[in-house]
C-alpha cells in the first residue's frame, strides 16, 4: 500500500478532461492505496475569481468527487484550505525555489501569456503543488500530462531540502496514464480542455445536460475527410472523440474504428455524445442528492481532521528541521 496525493482545482465546472484524466483514476487507485483527495482552492485565488462562485466550486467539487465513486470510507476528502499547513510549508518551499526554475514551468507560461498583469501566486503555483504532495509523504501522485512538470519540481525541492538539512521528504511519483491524459478542446483539438476556457463549447462539463452534451458533440471540429480513424497528427478532433468513447465505454479504438467504418461523422458524434451521457447521468443523480446534504459536510469536515493530523506533524518535523523554533 503506497500513499497517494491528488486534487483538482475548484475553478469552475470539472470537465469531462479532469475526469478522465485524473478523477477515474483516483477512484481506481482508493482501493488498494491510502489515498488524500483534495479541492485545492488556494490554487484557485491564483488568477481571479469571485468568492462566491469559488464557494460553490468548491462544494460542488466536493460533492462530484463522491458522486464519481470516491468512498470516504477509503480515501480521505478535504478542503485545501482548511488545512493550514498547505499554505505554511508552501511558503518555506517557496524560499527553496529559484525563479530560474519556476520560470521554466509550462503552465505559467500559458497562463500568463498575454496578461497585462501576472499575479505572484501563478508564479509560485508550483510549489504550492509541491507542499500539498510532500506534506502527506505521498508516493504516487496521478495527474495528467500537464502536470508532469509540477512533480518533477516537487521531487527537486524535496531532494534540495533533505540534503540541506536532512531526510524528511518522500520521493513522490506522478501517475499518467497511457491513455486520457490529454483529452483535447472540442472547438480547438489541438490545446486541452480547460474548465476555464472562454468557450463553452470547448469543454463538456460532468454537469451539463444531456441536451447540451449532444449539441456541443455536434459540433465538436473534426475535419472534411469523413473517416472516423485515429490519427493524433492530422485528425486531432476525430482522434479526441474516438479517446474520449473508447475509454468511456470500454471499447478498443480500433474496435470503433471497424464500427464506423463506412459511416459519416453524424451518427459517430451522435454515439460519442450517447456513451457521455451514459457515464454521466449516474454521476449527476448522486450529485443532486449531496450537494445539499448534511451527508456532505460530515465527509468534509471528518477528511479535514485526518490530514490535519498528518499535515500539521510533517509541518513540526520542517519547522524544526529549518530552524523555525525559539531556542529556549
Ligand atoms: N484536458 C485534460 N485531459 C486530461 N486530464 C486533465 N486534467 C486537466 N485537464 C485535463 C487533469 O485534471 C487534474 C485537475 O486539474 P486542475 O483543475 O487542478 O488543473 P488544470 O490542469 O489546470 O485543469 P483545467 O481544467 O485546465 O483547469 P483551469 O482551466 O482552471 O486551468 C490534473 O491532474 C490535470 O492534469
Amino acid at each position: 500500500m503506497k500513499t497517494i496525493f491528488s486534487g483538482i482545482k475548484p475553478t469552475g465546472t470539472v470537465t469531462l478532461g479532469n475526469y478522465i484524466g485524473a478523477m477515474k483514476h483516483f477512484v481506481n487507485l482508493q482501493d488498494e492505496h491510502d489515498a488524500y483527495y483534495c479541492i485545492v482552492d488556494l490554487h484557485s485565488i491564483t488568477v481571479e475569481i469571485d468568492r462566491v462562485e469559488l464557494m460553490n466550486n468548491t462544494r460542488a467539487l466536493a460533492a462530484l468527487y463522491i458522486a464519481s465513486g470516491l468512498d470516504p470510507e477509503k480515501a480521505t476528502i478535504f478542503v485545501q484550505s482548511e488545512v493550514k499547513a498547505h499554505a505554511q510549508l508552501g511558503w518555506m518551499l517557496t524560499c527553496l525555489a529559484g525563479m530560474g526554475e519556476l520560470e521554466r514551468m509550462t503552465q505559467y507560461k500559458d497562463k500568463s501569456q498575454g496578461k497585462e498583469r501576472i499575479g505572484a501566486g501563478l508564479f509560485v503555483y508550483p510549489t504550492l503543488m509541491a507542499s500539498d504532495i510532500l506534506l502527506y509523504d505521498a508516493e504516487l501522485v496521478p495527474v495528467g500530462e500537464d502536470q508532469k512538470q509540477h512533480i518533477e519540481l516537487t521531487r527537486d525541492l524535496a531532494q534540495r531540502f533533505n540534503s540541506r538539512y536532512y531526510e524528511t521528504f518522500k520521493m513522490p511519483e506522478p501517475v499518467i496514464a497511457e491513455t486520457g491524459a490529454r483529452i483535447m478542446s472540442l472547438t480547438t483539438p489541438e490545446k486541452k480542455m480547460s474548465k476555464t476556457d472562454t468557450n463553452p463549447k470547448g469543454y463538456i462539463t460532468m454537469l451539463d445536460e444531456p441536451a447540451s452534451i449532444r449539441k456541443k458533440i455536434k459540433s465538436a471540429v473534426t475535419d472534411s475527410e469523413g473517416i472516423v480513424k485515429f490519427d493524433r497528427e492530422n485528425k486531432p478532433g476525430v482522434s479526441n472523440l474516438l479517446e474520449i468513447y473508447s475509454l468511456l465505454a470500454d471499447i478498443s479504438i480500433a474496435d470503433l474504428e471497424a464500427k464506423y467504418e463506412g459511416s459519416n461523422y453524424g451518427v459517430f458524434k451522435a454515439d460519442v455524445a450517447e456513451a457521455i451521457i451514459a457515464e454521466l447521468e449516474p454521476i449527476q443523480k448522486r450529485y443532486y442528492e449531496l450537494i445539499d446534504s448534511e451527508e456532505l459536510d460530515i465527509i468534509l469536515d471528518q477528511g479535514r481532521e485526518k490530514a490535519d493530523l498528518v499535515a500539521s506533524r510533517k509541518l513540526t518535523k520542517v519547522e524544526k528541521a529549518m530552524g523555525l523554533q525559539r531556542k529556549r
